[in-house]
């Protein structure tokens, strides 16, 4: 089964070699690196790595404004466009999302319309969270499946594998929102026109190289946007 896995970089110059090779592991996965033009040079690394790797590795420059849900947008976009890959994956750079899930994900995508890789199905499986940010992110679940009624344990995880025919579903074009807010977005997107959302547990652990981009922008637009996808929805059937 042809898997393509699309990761979004800004500044992970140490974090990527070895991530993309983790994941090429397995003969049929694929790497699509969406570079929104690090400063500090990742986006040639990828290049190098798609010298490497013919085929198999393939590298978006973005220019203009940066963003993670404007870097997905534009990497699913090309990855149906291109319509190869059958299984369509996300993952972070900075190995918080370790390759070892994601056989387990991408089988769990034969029955599932999107398999997410959740932190939150046992308990709590973060390593290396201040206290603080756990609550922050276990209150931001709650919140957000109390006002979308999204059914999945971890709403926010931005680790998740696709069936390319539900994301193909998804107005991707029309989504509006970046970072956590974005993955929310589109979960709920995939919940409006029915999609069978499956969990797999994963033991999450924060970075050790590079620093996170987390803003308080991007929190409080996650405040703000299940209250805009309810409305919205209410508004009018998704299309
Ligand atoms: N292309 C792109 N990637 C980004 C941007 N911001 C963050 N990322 C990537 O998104 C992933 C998650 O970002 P990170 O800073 O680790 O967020 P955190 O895990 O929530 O602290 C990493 O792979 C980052 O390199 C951005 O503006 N553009
Ligand atoms: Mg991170």
């Amino acid at each position: 089964m042809h898997v393509l896995v699309i990761i979004p970089t800004y500044n992970e110059r140490e974090n990527l070699p070895g991530l993309v090779r983790a994941v090429l592991a397995r003969d049929d996965y694929h790497v699509m690196v969406v570079d929104d033009g690090s400063p500090d040079g990742t986006g040639e690394i990828a290049d190098q790595l798609a010298a490497e790797f013919p085929g198999r590795v393939e590298v978006v420059h973005r220019t203009g404004a940066r963003g993670l849900g404007r870097s997905y947008v534009d990497g699913l976009m090309r990855a149906l466009a291109a319509g190869r890959a059958e299984v369509i994956c996300q993952m972070d750079a900075d190995w918080s999302h370790d390759p070892q899930y994601l056989p387990a994900m991408v089988a769990a995508a034969r029955s599932h319309d999107v398999v997410i890789g959740s932190r939150y199905l046992n308990g709590v499986s973060v390593v290396n969270w201040p206290l603080q940010r756990i609550i922050l992110s276990a209150f931001a679940n709650r919140y957000i499946r109390s006002i979308t009624r999204l059914s999945p344990r971890d709403c926010t995880s931005g680790y998740r594998c696709w069936r390319r025919e539900i994301l193909a579903r998804l107005p991707l074009d029309r989504v509006v929102s970046d970072g956590y807010a974005f993955l929310v977005e589109m979960l709920y997107e995939a919940s409006q026109r029915g999609a069978n959302i499956g969990e797999v547990p994963i033991i999450f652990v924060e970075r050790r190289q590079g620093v996170s981009k987390l803003s308080s922008g991007v929190v409080l637009e996650s405040v703000v946007t299940p209250w805009r996808l309810v409305f919205r929805s209410l508004l009018g059937a998704p299309r």
